[in-house]
């Protein structure tokens, strides 16, 4: 069984106060979405406690777990991405968790993916629009998310898309896989 208490506590100490807060929302919005999907609320609230585990983590460590989970693509595209794949290995590693479905979920947590599980969309869509979150267009994604969370993913994922492209950023081929897949479900 893994301990909410001990993960709760530990990833909390490697986190800032501002980070803290932003994991709170996270858990207190994915509960709420889970709810209203009938996803597994227990697993709801374990994979947004440890979604951003090593955000704060220096890159080098981050680099260190995807190169021993020969998990390397990442390392080709920006610094930002690599805390999502290695907080899912990490959350093995050190807590013991094996639900494929959380460990998924916090894995494709920043990129998303084609076929989004119902527990990967919670967990996007709320880090998407989590109370403390605060950019340019957040209250029309908030009121898209109170009605249609795979529209508020698609929405998301579509906006990042467009930014980045707009900075001449690389994008990730999960986050392209995404879009392709939310195009083709609206034909
Ligand atoms: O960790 P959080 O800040 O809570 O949120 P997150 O894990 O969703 O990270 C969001 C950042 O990741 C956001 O600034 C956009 C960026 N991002 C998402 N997909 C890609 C990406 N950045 C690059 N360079 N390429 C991507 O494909
Ligand atoms: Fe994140
Ligand atoms: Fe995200
Ligand atoms: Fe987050």
């Amino acid at each position: 069984m893994v301990d909410l208490d001990r993960i709760r506590n530990e990833v909390f100490s490697e986190l800032s106060p501002r980070r803290r807060r932003h994991v709170e929302g996270v858990v207190a919005t994915s509960l709420r979405f889970a709810e209203r999907l009938g996803v597994d609320r227990s697993k709801a609230e374990l994979a947004a406690l440890l979604h951003d585990m090593c955000k704060e983590w220096p890159p080098e460590r981050q680099a260190e777990v995807l190169r021993r989970h020969r998990d390397t693509l990442w390392l080709d595209y920006d610094a930002n991405l690599w805390h999502a794949p290695c907080a899912s290995y990490i959350a093995r590693e050190r807590f013991g968790v094996e639900d494929p479905l959380v460990l998924e979920a916090v894995y494709y947590h920043t990129t998303g993916r084609a076929a989004m599980s119902p527990l990967d969309l919670v967990l996007w869509v709320a880090d998407y629009v989590e109370p403390s979150r605060d950019f340019p267009g957040v209250e029309a994604a908030r009121a898209l998310a109170e009605v249609d969370l795979y529209a508020a993913f698609c929405h998301g994922v579509r906006e990042t898309i467009l930014e980045l492209a707009w900075e001449e950023e690389k994008i990730f081929p999960l986050a392209l896989d995404a879009y392709n897949a939310c195009v083709r479900r609206r034909r």
